[in-house]
Order: structure tokens, then sequence, then C-alpha cells
């Protein structure tokens, strides 16, 4: 299984628009696309870098994985989402190599996008998202 971008970074953060608002002045990076996913307990805004994003993610209350992250960990990188043509495959391939998986199946996260995560205690502490991005 081989992603073939690295479709995002993911930050928490305290207060989204003051995080947009430190991106645009530092980098002069604009927000492409902003959306409440409410499934994911998130309110997000992808910045394009690139091919890529930086995603903001303020929480939507604490009782979520980000409410939660931020209460113990405070501001900072979430998570790092891989992009893959076929999230389905990419799980049954992590599956049989006996992966942690939080996501058996995909969900259906920003931009309509299927999404699955693996557990940070697999990977050196970080939580890592598949991505297969919808079509156009
Ligand atoms: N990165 C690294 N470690 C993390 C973490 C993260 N994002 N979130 C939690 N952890 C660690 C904690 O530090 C803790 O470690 P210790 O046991 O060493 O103290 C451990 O995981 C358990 O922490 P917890 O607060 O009890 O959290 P839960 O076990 O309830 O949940 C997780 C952790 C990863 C399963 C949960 O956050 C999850 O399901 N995440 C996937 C969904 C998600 O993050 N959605 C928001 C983003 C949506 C999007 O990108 O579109
Ligand atoms: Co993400």
């Amino acid at each position: 299984m081989l992603p073939y971008n690295l479709d995002h970074v993911a930050i928490a953060v305290d207060n989204i628009d003051s995080a947009i608002d430190g991106y645009r002045t530092l980098f002069n990076i604009e927000v492409v696309y902003r959306e409440v996913v409410v499934e994911q307990g998130v309110e997000e805004a992808m910045l394009a870098v690139g091919g890529s994003f930086v995603q903001l993610l303020q929480p939507l209350s604490v009782d979520t994985p980000v409410g939660k992250f931020l209460a113990s960990k405070g501001e900072g990188l979430h998570h790092v989402a891989f992009a893959v043509p076929d999230i389905l495959a990419a799980l049954d391939h992590l599956k049989g190599l006996g992966a942690r998986l939080i996501d058996e199946s995909p969900r259906i996260g920003g931009r309509g996008a299927k999404i699955a995560f693996v557990h940070p205690k697999e990977l050196a502490g970080t939580l890592v998202e598949l991505v297969e991005v919808a079509d156009e």
C-alpha cells in the first residue's frame, strides 16, 4: 500500500479564526475550504500548500477526540493524513498486517472524503489518517 500524496498535516487549535489569521499573516496561506464535520466533532479549515493542506481543527465540544487532545496536551500537531487511491484496499492491506485500526471501515470526513484512522500507539505516537478524496 503506497500513499500517493501527503494530503494534510492537522493541527488542533483553541480558536480557528486566530489560527487562520496567523498562517495568513506569516505565510500568506489562504483557506480554500472550511466546514463543520459533526461526526468528527470538529470545525475544520483547509489551507493549501502546494498539493497538500494544513488542516486546522477546532473541537465542537470537550467530549470529542480533538477536545480531549487539547485538554490533555494543548494546541499542536494532531495527525498526518496520507491520500490513498482506494481506502478499502488500504484498510484490507493494514488488517492483513495486523495493524491497530481505529476505523475498520471508512467514515465520511470533510470534502466528502472517505477517511479512516490508524492508532497513534501503532506509529511512534502519531495518529495517522487515510483519505480517499471524493471525485471533483
Ligand atoms: N496523537 C497522538 N497520541 C494521541 C492522540 C493524537 N492525536 N490522541 C490521543 N493520543 C494518546 C493520548 O496521549 C493517550 O496516550 P497515553 O495513554 O500514553 O496517555 C492515548 O492516546 C489515549 O488518549 P485518550 O485521551 O484517552 O483518547 P482516546 O483513547 O479516547 O482516543 C484516539 C484517542 C486516537 C483513539 C481518538 O482521538 C480517535 O478516535 N481519533 C480519530 C478521530 C479523530 O481524531 N477525529 C478528528 C479529526 C477529523 C479529521 O481529520 O477529519
Ligand atoms: Co484530518
